[in-house]
């Protein structure tokens, strides 16, 4: 991985790996247990901003530093009424936007959790489509006990994943469960030695990006459509655009407008 020079992230570290097609983010905060202020989360829109529109990358890692977490949620500190503040003083939930943001980007983003997810970043590696454990790895969700909750992703993703009856003890208890418990929930894919995380988490990412971009592409979009409504298949439909684009027949329209001429569409089947 190769830290991005010139970058003014504070709260996270952003690296690529453009020889193999990687981007990876991670949180840095460590003596909050990773906790995000509205600042990293921005940092962190930038980045999957990045990695989204950087055509060599197909894969991005979402992590915390060190070992002990993954991401502890919102920070507690700078949570004030209306939200969590930063430096413009204005209380802001602006992890919502990541989630969607992470959700909508069309390549697969891996959640590389050891230590701590809970709260907020509990909702975060939910989010990613995979999830890779460290077998020191702990989930779960506090918001109860802190006065706060999600009730959006928070509630609907993980009600998909691990059942409704689940997703109530989760949320309405707020335990703390273990890599192996949240392995036998469907929270996570897979479970390996906390030394092994990184090295498992790139195996997982070289094994995607060895796979068509566009089949991924498509399929992330499938299979987040039916769970999200209009935006889902706006979503999927912007896919189906794009490949039209690379068409003949759609090539045909444009070049026909800038001619001045009619479009001559004859030659197009008509398919069943
Ligand atoms: C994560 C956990 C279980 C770790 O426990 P432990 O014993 O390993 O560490 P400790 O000593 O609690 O934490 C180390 C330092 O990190 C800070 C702590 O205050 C402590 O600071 P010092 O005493 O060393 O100064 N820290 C940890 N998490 C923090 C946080 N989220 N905000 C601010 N400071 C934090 C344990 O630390 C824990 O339970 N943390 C709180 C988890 C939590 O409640 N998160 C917020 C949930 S609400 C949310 O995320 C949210 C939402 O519901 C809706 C929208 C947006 C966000």
């Amino acid at each position: 991985m190769v830290q991005l020079s010139g970058e003014p992230f504070a709260d996270i570290i952003y690296e690529k790996s453009v020889g193999e097609g990687i981007a990876k983010i991670t949180i840095n905060r460590p003596e909050r247990r990773n906790a995000f202020r509205p600042e990293t989360i921005i940092e962190m829109q930038h980045a999957f901003s990045d990695a989204r529109d950087d055509p060599n990358i197909g894969v991005i890692i979402l992590t915390g530093q060190g070992t002990q977490a993954f991401c502890s949620g919102g920070d507690q500190a700078v949570r004030q009424i209306g939200g969590y503040v930063g430096r413009d003083k204005v209380p802001r939930l602006n992890v919502l936007d990541l989630q969607i943001q992470i959700r909508r980007l069309p390549k697969p983003v891996i959640a590389m959790v050891a230590g701590y997810a809970v709260g907020g970043g509990h909702i975060l590696h939910m989010i990613c489509d995979l999830t890779i454990a460290a077998d020191n790895a702990v989930f779960g969700q506090t918001g109860p006990k802190v006065g706060s909750f999600d009730a959006g992703y928070g509630c609907s993703m993980m009600a998909r994943l691990v059942g409704q009856k689940k997703a109530r003890e989760m949320w309405f208890l707020a335990r703390f469960y273990s890599a192996q418990e949240a392995l036998r929930m469907n929270l996570v894919n897979t479970v390996v030695p906390l030394d092994q995380l990184e090295r498992e988490t790139v195996k997982w990412s070289r094994e995607i990006l060895r796979n068509s971009p566009t089949a991924i592409r498509l399929l992330k979009s499938s299979l987040n459509a039916i769970e999200d409504g209009h935006a889902g298949l706006q979503d999927l439909a912007g896919h189906a655009t794009m490949l039209f684009y690379h068409n003949d027949e759609a090539l045909e329209g444009r070049n026909a407008y800038l001619e001045g001429r009619a479009p001559d569409f004859s030659k197009f089947k008509r398919l069943p």
